[in-house]
């Protein structure tokens, strides 16, 4: 960036930060977006002329609403509810719900933020939401989950639907939480209508839809390593969480060849340097989505060393993958896994890596997949299950994973095609930022000025 488009950029933010105070995470998202795309605003003077990032930072609508349920002691329980519906120049709103005690506008907005280039880059016609609520699902039986997801549901209803908002999964919604959640939608609508996704196979659900952040996440990976003549196979691999996206990005390692040396949870993270195998995964699959237990638990198990209080980054590996949460690799962090060999990171998780760390792994030539484009193969098989349930049909297995692989393939060559630089190599930062944005951006001139 020039001298003057840098001093307006960072006049834009300043702005933003002052009509948005507290929204932090929020901040972070638009000033690497801003970042990326303001030379492009400035050369195509329409896209200024029309207020285009104005308007984009400002979510289309922000909904928070009380939700009210008994525990069963009989107690009653207040959590805040959110729905964000950022952009929908595209497509109908789209994007993932999240159940943590850490939930807040500031979240919620910096994810659906994210969600609209991220949904963008997968050429589905999808716009950008996020919502969730501060209820804290560790603890709480089915029976509490489900009175809370129906709560939650009695105001969410009247703002989603098919055409209109398709909700999925993220932190502590997963398979059960879906399935309540529908239910209620179901039961307060009385229509069987798809107006979510991540559902269960039995009703409507799409094959691989519960691997498909994880898997796609190596296969940008792959795609990220290929240009470069390298592979994943025989590679050390650094993992962090143990939700959803973590155990299906270390179930693809596993079967691609690589060792994925370690897990992670809220309280620590189990280091196996001999690796994980498919027979331990599925221990883990069973620990974390059945029985819902803590990582500690593995190395109790498998006799394998346990760093209470720590993340993974210093024991050193040449692949990470941070599938928990946003800022979990900070620039000491990046410093270790510099120092530890690392050739590539690629976000699993929303905005795992600060911005400081960024500048730390960019410096060292760390080939980096930022999440809007290396976790996007989620949301993309959440619009693959759109189009079945549209069709009343369900595809096979190797028909999803196919179009799985192509729509990734896709998004690596966007990446490249807006993020080369004149020494060959690839700003994926820019290029998915850039490439997610020009879309929007037509889409919203076209439309006219709302
Ligand atoms: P899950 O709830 O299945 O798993 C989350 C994992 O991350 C758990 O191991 C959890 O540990 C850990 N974790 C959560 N919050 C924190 C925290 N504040 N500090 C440390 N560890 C934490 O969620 P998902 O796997 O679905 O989501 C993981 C990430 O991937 C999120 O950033 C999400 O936004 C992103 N993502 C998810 C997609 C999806 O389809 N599910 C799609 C694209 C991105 P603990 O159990 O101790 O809380
Ligand atoms: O962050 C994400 O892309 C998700 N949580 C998935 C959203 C979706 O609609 O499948």
């Amino acid at each position: 960036m020039t001298a003057t488009t840098n001093s307006r950029a960072h006049a834009f933010l300043e702005r933003l930060v002052g009509r948005t105070p507290g929204e932090a995470d929020f901040h972070q998202a638009v000033a690497e977006v801003v970042e990326s795309v303001w030379p492009v605003i400035e050369d195509r003077p329409e896209f200024l002329e029309a207020g285009i990032l104005e308007r984009l930072v400002e979510p289309d609508r922000a909904i928070s609403f009380r939700v009210t349920w008994r525990d069963d002691a009989g107690r009653v329980n207040v959590n805040r509810g959110y729905r964000v519906q950022f952009n929908n120049a595209i497509g109908p709103y789209k994007g993932g719900l999240r159940f943590h005690p850490s939930v807040r506008l500031g979240v919620v907005k910096f994810l659906g933020f994210e969600q609209i280039f991220k949904n963008s880059l997968t050429g589905l016609p999808m716009g950008g939401a996020k919502g969730g609520s501060d209820f804290d699902p560790k603890g709480r039986s089915d029976a509490e989950v489900m009175r809370f997801c129906q709560a939650f549901m009695a105001e969410l209803y009247r703002h989603i639907g098919k055409d209109a908002d398709v909700p999925a999964g993220d932190i502590g919604v997963g398979a059960r939480e879906i399935g309540y959640l529908f239910g209620a939608y179901k039961h307060l609508t009385g229509r069987w209508e798809p107006a979510l996704t991540g559902k269960g196979l039995a009703y409507g659900g799409s094959l691989i839809r519960p691997e498909a952040t994880g898997y796609g996440c190596v296969y940008f990976a792959q795609a990220m390593l290929g240009r470069l003549g390298h592979s994943v196979e025989g590679r050390t691999c650094l993992v962090s969480g143990s939700g959803n996206v973590a155990l299906y990005t270390a179930e693809k390692l596993v079967q691609l060849g690589a060792r994925v040396v370690t897990l992670s949870d809220s309280d620590g993270f189990v280091h196996d340097p001999e690796g994980l195998d498919e027979e331990r995964l599925a221990w883990v699959r069973d620990l974390k989505f059945r029985r819902r237990g803590r990582i500690r638990e593995y190395a109790e198990h498998f006799r394998s060393a346990y760093h209470p209080g720590a993340r993974p980054w210093g024991v050193g590996g040449e692949l990470a993958f941070p599938c928990a949460t946003q800022n979990e690799v900070d620039e000491a962090d990046a410093r270790a896994l510099v120092q530890g060999g690392l050739e590539a990171l690629c976000e699993g998780a929303n905005m795992p890596t600060t911005a400081r760390a960024l500048d730390v792994l960019q410096a060292a030539g760390v080939l980096f997949g930022p999440g809007k484009a290396a976790n996007a193969g989620g949301v993309a098989v959440s619009g693959l299950e759109q189009s079945q349930n549209s069709q009343r049909l369900t595809w096979t297995r190797a028909e999803v994973d196919g179009r799985l692989c192509a729509i990734i393939q896709a998004i690596h060559t966007t990446c490249v095609r807006h993020g080369e630089r004149v020494d060959g190599g690839v700003d994926y930062v820019r290029g998915a930022n850039v490439g997610g944005f020009v879309k929007v951006a037509e889409a919203m001139l076209a439309q006219g000025l709302y």
